[in-house]
């Protein structure tokens, strides 16, 4: 997966200094509550690829890696790019003095100003990684970087049915999955195999994954552990066009078709279906609808706001125990 490792340095102070009063309050509440959910998440510590390799003790880093639109305090999360496009990459600290270094795998890395990089994609699908450390608190982390496969609306790709999006609705490229990345680390919590479609077919497969899911599921994640309940997994995440209509859903404009929503359960005891949540001694829809208030309470509480969108409980059907919908559409919705 590597090519010929491209490294390049940068260290700095970051510029708090120059920032309005106000805004530097209000930018220290917004980390400090990244950071706080991130130390919630992942407690331990670790050196090396175990950032990028999600090491069930990966440190969470002492900073944030700020690209796209999106603050991430954690210490791997994924983000997806069209070839030959550019990705700008800020590390901000909450602590000073902070110096940072950046190395990415691929693509090629270059500053582009006091903890700030920008990094272009190779012309080619395929996965990369930018690795930033930090050397006052020798935390790092690492941001998996998806290189897609441009989408212009075909039916099927290399085999694999994708279906039909909605005129003016698809997403710019999907995520080329081979056999050997189900196992790759989207997030501390999280693997890509988790949000591929459970569609029959050989690989390699397609998937959309946004970055903003990965944070929200993070986030919830780190709740539920600090209430005590157990692991969260996925029931279904991305969904092909094809797939979505052919498990029986009419809809064509369900976020799962992008990559922005999840169908969860909490499930300590792994015996794949929710657990007892509310310790009545039976797993069943009441826990899911004890999970889904936990969630709305959670959705009210102003940090969550970039996490804005659908919420709704699912009961238990023939095939499959009731589960909780998350999206992060942007706007909030309930049903
Ligand atoms: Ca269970
Ligand atoms: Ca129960």
């Amino acid at each position: 997966m590597p090519s010929t490792p491209t490294r390049r340095r940068s260290s700095s102070r970051a510029r708090e200094g120059r920032r309005p009063r106000a805004a530097r309050a209000a930018h220290a509440c917004a980390l400090a509550a990244a950071l706080a959910c991130a130390l919630v998440a992942a407690p331990g510590a670790a050196e090396g690829d175990a950032a990028c390799e999600g090491a069930p003790a990966a440190l969470a880093p002492g900073f944030a890696l700020r690209f796209a639109g999106e603050t991430s305090a954690l210490a791997v999360v994924a983000t997806s790019v069209m070839p030959d496009a550019e990705i700008e990459l800020e590390a901000v600290a909450a602590a000073q003095p902070a110096r940072f270094d950046a190395a990415a795998d691929g693509g090629t890395l270059a500053p582009a100003g006091p903890a700030r990089w920008r990094w272009r994609a190779p012309g080619e699908p395929g996965t990369h990684r930018i690795l930033v450390r930090e050397a006052a608190s020798r935390t790092e982390a690492c941001l998996r970087l998806f290189v897609l496969r441009p989408y212009a609306g075909e039916e099927e790709i290399d085999g694999f049915r994708v279906g039909a999006y909605p005129p003016g609705a698809r997403p710019p490229g999907l995520v080329r999955v081979e056999e050997r990345m189900l196992d790759l680390a989207v997030s501390p919590r999280f693997r890509l195999g988790q949000f591929l479609a459970k569609q029959e077919g050989g690989f390699p497969k397609y998937l959309a994954l946004r970055t903003r899911l990965l944070l929200a599921l993070e986030a919830i994640a780190a709740r539920l552990a600090a209430r005590g309940a157990g692991d969260l997994a996925v029931m279904s995440g991305y969904r092909t066009p094809y797939y979505h209509a052919r498990i029986g859903n009419t809809t064509t404009t369900s976020r799962h078709l992008f990559g922005d929503a999840a169908d969860v359960y909490v499930d300590g005891n792994g015996d794949g279906r929710m657990d007892d949540l509310d310790g009545d001694g039976r797993a069943d829809d009441a826990d899911a609808r004890l999970l889904f208030a936990w969630l709305e309470a959670m959705a009210a509480e102003p940090w969550y706001a970039p996490f804005a969108g659908g919420l709704s409980v699912y009961a238990t059907a023939p095939h499959r125990g009731p589960f909780v919908h998350v999206d992060v559409r942007g706007r909030s919705v309930r049903w």
